[in-house]
């Protein structure tokens, strides 16, 4: 119980729990034997930094996902090697993503998939020791940005995870058998749970999805024994609570707004960190709702707790907040996990807090009273009283990790970060992806760096009636960065041009022996030098590398482990369900090598496949087909919605169309009346791109004189058809 300010809450808890199993013994004196062991174990102190085991997602309470161990350093890296991939067989297809941390104890891992089912493997060996079947819902049809699951949490022998359908469970570590669960909330209410829970001291802290569906946020507090609920704090703040000004009064005659707080978005998209001698957990939360942060016409003020970064003390109540950005109307949330560190200032050790968020900015705070530590000045910025823009947005001394405004676009009007938008399409970056989406940070207390991974691409905007955030158009930019930035200075060390979009995805692990690993939408797992950023190792997952990494010691060898399985909606990179580990000695008889590389995203947005003479667009789960056709001009194009989940197509370039978000079955029409190539794309799941190739009328100039295009919202559509969410959006732009 080492060092641990409330422990002796956590030896009352384990007193009870080895009480309750002495009243098993009667019926199983081997495995309550086996229990005790492992109980006397589960205590460690994570207030220090992971060394041969990985128990909680972010390696340690405060996030930093920074390991002491050394045996695979800068000189051997090069010698890493497969030791053993497992396939799951689970979270195969085309809706899920594989973005698990897995977590190791007592030489078991644990890991879940995006079908939410949890796998127990031999650390070692990768043999399935046990498996759990969540047996969730498959109509569940209000998941953000594809079905994902970030981890499980670890403690009283038992595995914690949060599902997609609103509900947390605890299994029994030892065998997956179901323990107790919780439902917090209905995922026919959007809520649902994509992050990792954190445990600490006998409580299970979670956050919800959902944010960008009009659920009203929450942090949800649970006894790790029974799973019953100890408190929540709402993040979407309530008439009378601290914050419930920044929101449209209950009683304002608009229904709308009036309602505004109850859809109010702020989802907490990751796992708090802790500190254990301040008694505060601290987490970020996403965009204000509704309708993706769109729209803030119908909700003046800033909404707190939306884009915020918010400390509790550990019974629920507020302690302090710090709002990130203002009134958000562009998507710029903060999923990433926040990180606790300690560093020196003007010669003082403080104790710090660090996000990286969707704006491409990196907000260093003073975690005991949520005071900036390097400085965030607010400044002025483009206003637009139609939206009720903020008329500043807080702004961090030190550099951005990406470009905070596009590369120009034939075609495009272009605004960087904090542009008004509101009913002409434009070009911006960040784009709704950010910036650092979900993607991880490490913090590494030997060279006081932050290592984060961002997206490097602009996307189309446009705010009128559904808030919409378009895709990213045709021929932009779809990059990252990776960088090392100094937490002393908040200015970077190194930045590293990557090909892919990487704000989303497996972020950073970092090593006492000066190493970095960071997985690759293209399969690759790479090692980097901490201090220059130079590439040391890499090798081929076969499938999008796009889960945070972890390391682990089991007898004498170091291991590195990944989830390889892709992230669907936001990368669109290739789908898999392989867990792979790696060491220097390899595998026995060195039989694994690298797999086959999948296909891999695109560096620059395009349509890719064969041109189809065909006035029929299916908008199926996740792509339209044909991707491409050609028409004459003057055709009215169908688009009919063949999936499960919502979709529209809407002008990519500057044409402005849109079907508007059909629901399963819904068609409409769009009727292209001038020669030219029109690009498409669908506003949840930016990734899925069209191109209609119009082509001279065969009836020559009669239709010169109509507008370049048509939108029928009612072409054709069957009996019965269920009407479209209004005020949804999508997915590829949040936070999860
Ligand atoms: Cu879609």
């Amino acid at each position: 119980m080492p060092g641990v300010s409330n422990g002796a809450g956590i030896q009352e808890a384990e007193m009870r729990s080895m009480r309750s199993r002495l009243a098993a013994a009667v019926i199983a004196i081997g495995f309550l034997v086996a229990s005790l062991a492992i109980s006397a174990q589960s205590i460690p102190d994570l207030r220090m930094p992971a060394g041969k085991e990985w128990t909680t997602i972010g390696g340690d309470w405060s996030n930093s996902r920074y390991s002491t161990l050394t045996q695979i350093d800068r000189a051997n890296v090069k010698n890493l090697k497969g030791a053993w991939v497992t396939h799951l067989g689970s979270g195969l297809g085309s809706k899920y993503s594989l973005e698990a941390t897995p977590l190791v104890k007592d030489g078991v891992m644990y890991v879940s998939s995006g079908n939410d089912d949890v796998f127990a493997l031999d650390a070692k060996t990768g043999a399935l020791i046990w498996e759990h079947r969540s047996g969730i819902d498959q109509n569940i049809s209000t998941v953000c940005c594809g079905w994902d699951n970030r981890g499980v949490a670890l403690g009283e022998g038992k595995v914690f995870l949060g599902y997609l359908d609103g509900t947390v469970v605890a299994l029994d570590s030892q065998t997956g058998k179901l323990l107790w669960q919780t439902p917090i909330g209905r995922w026919q209410d959007s809520y649902t749970i994509t992050s990792a829970p954190l445990y600490y001291n006998g409580v299970v802290y979670t956050g919800v999805s959902g944010g960008d569906r009009a659920a009203r946020g929450k942090v949800t507090a649970l006894d790790a024994k029974s799973g019953k609920e100890l408190w929540h704090f709402w993040t979407a703040a309530g008439p009378g609570e601290i914050g419930g000004d920044t929101w449209p009064a209950p009683n304002d005659p608009n229904p709308v707004r009036a309602r505004a707080y109850l859809q109010g978005g702020a989802s907490v998209w990751q796992t708090p960190a802790v500190d254990p001698e301040l008694g505060l957990i601290y987490f970020s939360t996403g965009n204000p709702g509704p309708a993706a942060g769109g729209v803030g016409a119908n909700r003046p003020g800033d909404n707190l707790f939306s884009s915020s970064i918010v400390a509790l003390h550990l019974d629920g109540t507020y302690a302090w907040h710090y709002q990130l950005v203002h009134h958000d109307l562009w998507d710029f949330d903060c999923p990433s996990p926040v990180i606790l560190f300690d560093q020196i200032y003007d010669g003082v050790k403080r104790k710090g807090i660090a996000e990286a968020c969707k704006t491409g900015w990196i907000y260093i705070l003073d975690r005991t009273n949520g005071k900036p530590l390097i400085g965030i000045d607010e400044k002025p910025v483009e206003q637009d009283p139609r939206v009720f823009s903020s008329p500043t947005q807080p702004t961090p001394r030190g550099d951005a990790l990406m470009p905070q405004c596009p590369q120009p676009l034939a075609g495009w009007v272009t605004k960087c970060i904090f542009g008004v938008i509101y009913d002409k399409p434009i070009l911006m970056s960040p784009g709704g992806n950010g910036g650092v989406n979900w993607a991880p940070m490490a913090y590494s207390p030997q060279s006081g760096y932050f290592y984060a991974t961002a997206a490097d691409r602009p996307q189309s905007r446009l705010l009128r009636d559904l808030g919409k955030a378009l895709g990213p158009p045709i021929g932009a930019r779809n990059a990252g960065t990776f960088t090392a930035i100094d937490s002393r200075t908040n200015k970077i060390v190194w930045q590293k041009k990557m090909p892919y979009s990487v704000g989303q995805g497996s972020g950073a692990l970092a090593t006492a022996s000066g190493l970095v690993f960071h997985g690759e939408p293209d399969g690759n797992f790479q090692a980097y030098d901490a201090k220059t950023g130079e590439l040391l190792w890499q090798w081929q997952t076969g499938a999008g590398a796009d889960a945070p990494a972890i390391t682990y010691e089991i007898g004498d060898e170091q291991y590195v482990a990944i989830a390889a399985g892709g992230v669907s909606i936001q990368t669109a990179s290739a789908n898999g369900d392989m867990i792979w580990a790696f060491s220097l000695k390899g595998s026995p008889g060195d039989r694994l090598h690298p797999f086959p590389a999948p296909r891999p995203p695109q560096t620059v947005i395009g349509v890719e496949g064969p041109v189809v003479k065909t006035n029929a667009v299916k908008l199926a789960d996740y792509a339209f087909t044909p991707g491409r056709i050609t028409v004459t001009a003057g055709t009215k194009v169908i688009f009919t919605n063949t999936g499960k989940e919502y979709h529209n197509a809407a002008s990519a370039d500057s044409g402005g169309w849109d079907t508007g978000l059909l629901a399963s079955g819904q068609s409409a029409g769009v009727t292209f009346n001038r020669p030219g190539t029109y690009s498409y794309a669908c506003a949840p799941h930016s990734f899925m791109i069209g191109q209609i190739i119009v082509t001279g009328s065969v009836t020559g100039t009669a239709i010169e004189s109509a507008p370049p295009t048509v939108v029928d919202r009612n072409a054709s559509p069957p009996a019965n058809a269920p009407v479209a969410m209004p005020g949804t959006m999508g997915c590829d732009d949040h936070g999860e």
